[in-house]
């Protein structure tokens, strides 16, 4: 099935681009939406507009970081979350790669997304009420963990999930320190002002090999360089608690951790409730809820989380 979307702002996966198109497109909308009342200081959104993300030390404490851990632990060892598709394997080693949808399967998460202090900086940067469109843990072990290739998560979002415009931030938090060297996240400060067209139209079921290793929806080494050259690189490091808030259309990727020290962190992806999904503008069904929600519901906070 191909594009049936004529308008569509943020073309991707043409099966062969028009000769004259261009790969990179200047993003017609905002990244911080409008000014609003938050947690964060002007500084704090004047460096989020203008690199894409913001990176907050210390958002959990210790304790509160060892109870998510804890969380992780019992949900990888749930029989009924391994026999499902909400657990994703790495594909040489069998060990767990992501655990998808844990604000629903666990409260403790639940909560986590809806703490004020949390759940305020998202409402702060899209200017309106949020909802989680997806959740998930992304856990790279010592020595066995591979990483994840040159992408933004807003072009997968429109084309698999029908997400119209890059109005959503995701909340990485480290549940391990994160160091240059276990696969911690890349990202090309600036970027997010271009999306990347990228070629190739999407098969069925494209979750089921993209969540491994994704290879439709990346762009060409050529746009990654050009990118790579204006923008520069830099990396999500931290102790434990740190949380990286991150625009949709970030550029950024992770490499594998040959290292010894496992990484681990939850994503709670925000999006605003006026940017609701649509059909998907590649011509694909859309993705099951586990990795994109389709019932907007704004979400409440909750003044006396564990995390608050
Ligand atoms: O599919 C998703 O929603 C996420 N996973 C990958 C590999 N790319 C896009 C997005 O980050
Ligand atoms: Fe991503």
């Amino acid at each position: 099935m191909t594009n049936e979307v004529v308008d569509d702002r943020y073309p991707s996966r043409l099966a062969a681009p028009a000769p004259t198109a261009s790969t990179m497109i200047a993003r017609p909308d905002p990244t911080v939406w409008g000014e609003h009342p938050g947690p964060f200081g002007p500084r704090e959104t004047a460096a989020y507009d203008a690199k894409g993300f913001h990176i907050e030390e210390g958002l959990l404490t210790p304790s509160q970081v060892q109870n998510c851990w804890s969380e992780f632990e019992r949900l990888s060892a749930d029989p009924e979350l391994s026999s499902s598709d909400l657990l994703v394997r790495e594909r040489e080693s069998g060990a767990i790669r992501s655990i998808f949808r844990v604000h629903r399967v666990s409260p403790l998460f639940e909560a986590l997304a809806r703490t004020p202090r949390i759940l305020d900086r998202a409402r702060q940067i899209l200017g309106s009420e949020v909802y989680i469109h997806q959740s998930r843990i992304n856990a790279m072990p010592g020595m066995a963990g591979t990483g994840f290739y040159w992408h933004s998560d807003f072009e997968t979002w429109h084309a698999e999930d029908g997400l119209p415009t890059p109005r959503t931030v995701s909340l990485s938090i480290a549940l391990t320190d994160n160091y240059p060297f276990n696969g911690g996240l890349m990202l090309m400060p600036g970027a997010h002002r271009t999306f990347v067209s990228c070629v190739g139209a999407t098969p069925d079921d494209n979750y089921r090999e993209s969540l491994q290793e994704q290879r439709i929806g990346v762009p060409s080494e050529d746009v990654i360089t050009e990118l790579g050259y204006e923008h520069g690189i830099e990396q999500f490091t931290g102790a434990a608690g740190s949380g990286l808030f991150f625009d949709s259309n970030s550029m950024h990727a992770s490499g594998n951790n040959i290292s010894p020290f496992p990484r681990a962190n939850v994503f709670l992806v925000f999006n605003s409730v006026e940017n609701a999904p649509v059909r998907p503008y590649s011509g694909t069904s859309p993705r099951p809820v586990h990795l994109a929600e389709r019932e907007v519901e704004p979400l409440t906070p909750l003044p006396d989380s564990p995390f608050a």
